[in-house]
C-alpha cells in the first residue's frame, strides 16, 4: 500500500450500485496509471485535459503572503472511471500507488455516485452496460 493516510470506509453514502472514480493527475503519471488499471481489468477510462488549482493556489511553494491569482492554473489530467461499487476500493487504491510523488501537486480524488450506465451500442442498462462484453451476441438491443 501506498504510504498514505487512509481514512476508514465511507460507507458509500448516497448509495449506488456504480461509482465514478475522478482523479486529477499528473500528466506525465498517466500512462502508469492507466497501464495498472489495464492490468487490473479495468475497461473503460476517459481522459481530459485540464487546467487548475488546489490549496496551493497553483504554486508548489506557498510564498507567505502572496495571493493566488487566475494565471497559476497548473496542466493536470482528468481521469474518469465508472465502476461498479465492489470495484471502487481497488482502483483508489490503485490509482494513489500509481500516481503518488509525495509531493505537492499530486492531485485528488472526487467518487461520484452514478445513477445508471447505458451502453449506446446495444442499449444495455446497469451491470450489462457496466461489464466487459463484446461479439454479436452482445449486439441485439434487448425487448
Ligand atoms: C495546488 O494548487 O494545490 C497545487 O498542488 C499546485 C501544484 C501543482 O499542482 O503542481
Amino acid at each position: 500500500r501506498a504510504q498514505t493516510q487512509t481514512q476508514t470506509s465511507p460507507g458509500y453514502v448516497p448509495d449506488s450500485k456504480f461509482y465514478k472514480v475522478e482523479a486529477i493527475l499528473r500528466p506525465w503519471r498517466v500512462p502508469q496509471v492507466s497501464s495498472a488499471l489495464l492490468k487490473m481489468g479495468i475497461r473503460g477510462v476517459t481522459v481530459s485535459d485540464v487546467r487548475g488549482f488546489g490549496a496551493q493556489g497553483g504554486s508548489t511553494e506557498r510564498q507567505g503572503g502572496s495571493e493566488f491569482s487566475e494565471d497559476k492554473f497548473v496542466a493536470k489530467i482528468k481521469m474518469e472511471i465508472v465502476v461498479s461499487k465492489d470495484q471502487v476500493e481497488a482502483v483508489i487504491d490503485k490509482i494513489i500507488r500509481e500516481a503518488r510523488t509525495g509531493e505537492i501537486g499530486d492531485g485528488k480524488i472526487f467518487l461520484v455516485p452514478v445513477s445508471d450506465v447505458i451502453r449506446v451500442r446495444t442499449g444495455e442498462r446497469g451491470e450489462q452496460a457496466e461489464r466487459m462484453a463484446g461479439g454479436r451476441a452482445d449486439t441485439s438491443v434487448p425487448a
